[in-house]
C-alpha cells in the first residue's frame, strides 16, 4: 500500500467519462529500466511492477532462496540459471512451447500484460527455447512468474518457480550414459524409505511422440522420473521423519502439458495431505527443432517453490514470503530449514461490496486485481459470496466478501472502511460497475 498509493495516480489518473478502463492507462510504463508503450492489452498494475525488483530467489536466507540452493546442491552438474528477466514475449511464453492460438491461458484476463507484444512470463518453461538455444543440456532455472488469480493463503500473483530439464543425443553412447544414470538411481532409491505409486510411462492417453523411437522415449521418463523421486527423497524425507514403516509417499498422475508428452503431474503425502508440487514431461520435439538441437531429446519439470517452502517451513500464508517485517526474516538461515514460529495473528475484519454488472460483464479477476492494488497485501482473501441474475431485467449481479487483515499489527476500523470506499468507487470508476 504505501509507497503504491503514491505511484497509483501515475498509472490510474481520474478517468474520463463514457471510456473503459483503457483510458485509465498513461502511454508509457517505465518497467526495470524500459519504457514500454501501453495498448488495450496493458493490465499490469503498480503493485504488480513494485515485485519485479524484489527477487526473493536471490536474497541471502530467504526461505525461496535457501529451497532454490536445496535443490540446486542436489543437481550439482547441472546449469544453474536465476537472473533473466521477467518480462518476455508471448511467443517466449506460448508459441515457443506450442501452445495453441486458443489457449486460455493467453487471455488479458489470466496474464499481465505490458502490452500486446510484451508479457510477465507466466511459467519458467517460457525460457526453455532461449535456454536450449544457448547450448545448456542440464539446467535449473529460478525465477519469479507472474498470474492473474484469486486472493487467498496458497495463492498470490507472484510466486517463483524451477525450471528443469536434461537432454541428451540419441545415439547409443548418450543413451548409455542415461541408462547407467537410471541404475545408480534406482539402487539409492531402493535404499530409501521412499513408497512411489507409478503409473505407466506411457499409455494410449499419454502417448510417446511420434518422432521418438518408443524406447528412447521409455528411457526419458524412466530417467525423468527416477531425478524427481530422488528429488522429493531428499527435500521432504528427512522433514518429514521417514522410516521402514513410515515411508514417504510420492504419486505420479498421467497430466496434460502443450509442450511435453508423454506428461506428469507428482504430488506427495505430507501432515496428511496430498499437495501437488511439479508438472513434467517429456519435451516436445518441436521445442528441441526451435532450439537447433533437433539430434537431442529428453525432459523437463516445472516446480513451485513456494508450495514446497510452505511445507517445509510450515509457513500458513503466501504473503508472508513478501514480509520485511524482521520478525519474519530474522528467523530464517541460509542454507537451513527450520520451522516458522508466527509472532502475531491480528484480528481480521470483512467488508462486503455486492454490485450489478456492466453490459459487457467484468472478470472475476479484474475485481481481485482491484482489490489487490488499493490494499496490497492487507487483504488476505477475497471470494465471490454471492451471483444472482435479475429474473427481469436478466443484469448479472456479483457480492464479493473482502477479508482485511495485517500480518504485522491490529488494523482500526477507519482504516478498513476507507480501504473498502476506495475499492467501491474504484469499482464504479473504473470497471463501470453499479453498486447495490
Ligand atoms: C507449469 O507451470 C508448467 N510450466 C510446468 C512444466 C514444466 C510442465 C516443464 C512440463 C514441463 P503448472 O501451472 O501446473 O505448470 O505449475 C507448476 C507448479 O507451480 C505447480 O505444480 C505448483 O507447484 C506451482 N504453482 C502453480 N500455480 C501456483 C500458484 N498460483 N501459487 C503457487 N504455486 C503455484
Ligand atoms: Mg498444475
Amino acid at each position: 500500500m504505501r509507497v503504491l498509493r503514491v505511484s497509483l495516480s501515475r498509472y490510474n489518473p481520474p478517468l474520463r467519462r463514457h471510456r473503459s478502463t483503457v483510458a485509465a492507462t498513461p502511454s508509457e510504463i517505465p518497467i526495470l529500466g524500459h519504457s514500454y508503450p501501453t495498448d488495450s492489452y496493458t493490465n499490469i498494475t503498480p503493485t504488480i511492477v513494485s515485485k519485479l525488483s524484489r527477487r526473493l530467489h536471490a536474497q541471502d536466507g530467504h526461505p525461496i532462496s535457501t529451497l532454490r540452493s536445496l535443490i540446486e546442491n542436489h543437481f550439482p552438474d547441472y546449469a544453474h540459471l536465476s537472473s533473466l528477466s521477467p518480462v518476455v514475449t508471448p511467443y517466449q511464453n506460448f508459441d515457443s512451447l506450442s501452445f495453441p492460438a486458443d489457449h486460455p491461458g493467453r487471455s488479458k484476463t489470466d496474464s499481465y500484460y505490458i502490452n500486446k507484444d510484451v508479457m510477465l512470463r507466466t511459467h519458467t518453461s517460457a525460457h526453455e527455447v532461449d535456454v536450449f538455444t544457448s547450448g545448456e543440456a542440464r539446467w535449473l532455472l529460478t525465477a519469479d512468474v507472474y498470474r492473474r488469480d484469486e486472493i487467498d493463503a496458497s495463492h498470490y500473483p507472484v510466486f517463483h518457480q524451477m525450471e528443469g530439464a536434461n537432454i541428451f543425443g540419441t545415439d547409443d553412447a548418450s543413451v548409455g550414459a542415461v541408462e547407467r544414470d537410471i541404475q545408480r538411481l534406482e539402487r539409492q532409491l531402493a535404499e530409501s524409505n521412499i513408497e512411489i505409486q507409478d503409473v505407466q510411462h506411457i499409455t494410449a492417453t499419454n502417448p510417446a511422440q511420434p518422432s521418438h523411437d518408443p524406447r528412447h522415449s521409455e528411457i526419458a521418463a524412466r530417467h525423468l522420473k527416477l531425478s524427481l523421486n530422488s528429488l522429493m527423497y531428499e527435500l521432504f524425507a528427512g522433514v518429514g521423519g521417514a522410516t521402514k514403516e513410515n515411508p514417504l509417499q510420492v504419486r505420479w498422475i498421467e497430466a496434460y502439458f502443450p509442450f511435453t508428452s508423454p506428461s506428469y503431474e507428482v504430488e506427495v503425502f505430507f501432515r496428511g495431505k496430498w499437495l501437488e508440487i511439479l508438472g513434467c514431461g517429456v519435451v516436445l520435439q518441436s521445442t528441441l527443432d526451435r532450439s537447433n538441437v533437433a539430434n537431442k531429446m529428453g525432459w523437463a519439470f516445472g516446480l513451485g517453490l513456494e508450495r514446497i517452502a510452505m511445507i517445509l517451513y510450515s509457513i500458513p500464508d503466501i504473503r508472508l514470503f513478501w514480509s520485511e517485517d524482521m520478525r519474519f526474516l530474522s528467523q530464517f538461515t541460509s542454507g537451513k530449514i527450520s520451522t516458522f514460529k508466527p509472532y502475531s495473528k491480528y484480528p481480521a475484519s470483512y467488508r462486503d461490496v455486492s454490485f450489478w454488472q456492466p453490459d459487457n460483464g467484468i472478470h472475476d479477476n479484474d475485481v481481485y486485481d482491484l482489490v489487490r492494488d488499493v490494499a496490497g497485501d492487507l487483504a488476505e482473501d477475497v471470494a465471490v459470496i454471492d451471483r444472482f441474475t435479475h429474473p427481469k431485467t436478466k443484469r448479472h449481479s456479483t457480492a464479493f466478501r473482502v477479508n482485511y487483515r495485517s500480518m504485522d499489527r491490529s488494523l482500526v476500523n477507519e482504516e478498513v472502511n476507507a480501504l473498502q470506499d476506495q475499492v467501491v468507487s474504484r469499482l464504479k470508476e473504473q470497471l463501470r460497475v453499479e453498486i447495490r
